[in-house]
């Protein structure tokens, strides 16, 4: 996997948004998908995931699935998310041939999960958010900086961002958000044009 074949905005959705919300932004253009579930049964879990991989796999766009390589590798998806508490990096390497991410919070894991050879990491939060039970304080936002710029694997900037947020945090050094409120809320379409357009305008003329 190397940096540029991972799409810069991904797309977080619960079962809530299969598949009506997912298939709205599939239709405005997203490219990758994490499929994050936290309260469902595995079952339940299982079966939005085949619906998730189904209209992934029609509009041409990356799907991950979070926490669950065995669901991952049940549906054929293109990745899986892992955070500090799931099984580690090198046993689902063993047993998932995909793109593999580690959520971290801090330099120590960011590096340790570079190291240990994850595509790429998820880092924050950056900002305050709901979506996440008992997530962490918002990270120093020096910290967000030196972390984009320090490690070398794309580094996914996550927690509370919003379009108006993209221009303070390229200047920071990010390259790529995972979005959840941020984008489900309101306008989708409107949203996610602003996300994607935001990263293409940047891409052609500063990214180097
Ligand atoms: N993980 P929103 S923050 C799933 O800090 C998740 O690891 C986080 O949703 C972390 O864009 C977060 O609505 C929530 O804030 C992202």
């Amino acid at each position: 996997m190397i940096k540029a074949d991972i799409p810069s905005v991904c797309l977080i959705i619960s079962s809530r948004e299969i598949p009506q919300k997912l298939e709205t932004a599939l239709i405005s253009g997203i490219k990758w998908i994490q499929y994050r579930e936290k309260e469902l049964p595995r079952k339940e879990i299982l079966k939005n995931a085949i619906l998730a991989r189904d209209l992934t796999v029609k509009y041409g766009c990356l799907l991950t699935v979070n926490d669950y390589v065995d669901i991952a590798i049940a549906v054929e998806a293109d990745g899986v998310h892992l955070g500090q508490e799931d099984i580690p990096l090198e046993v689902a390497k063993k047993i998932f041939n995909g793109i593999i991410g580690i959520s971290t919070h801090n330099l120590e894991e960011a590096v340790e999960a570079e190291k240990n050879g994850a595509d790429y990491i998820g880092f924050g939060p950056v900002f305050a958010t709901k979506t996440k039970k008992n997530a962490l304080a918002p990270r120093d936002i020096n910290m967000v900086s030196f972390i984009c710029k320090k490690i070398s694997i794309p580094v996914i900037l996550i927690g509370g961002i919003r379009g108006e947020s993209l221009n303070f945090l390229y200047e920071k050094g990010c390259r790529y958000v995972a979005v959840s409120s941020g984008i489900l809320d309101g306008d989708m379409a409107r949203n996610i044009e602003e996300f994607l357009k935001f990263f293409e305008s940047v891409n052609e003329t500063k990214y180097c």
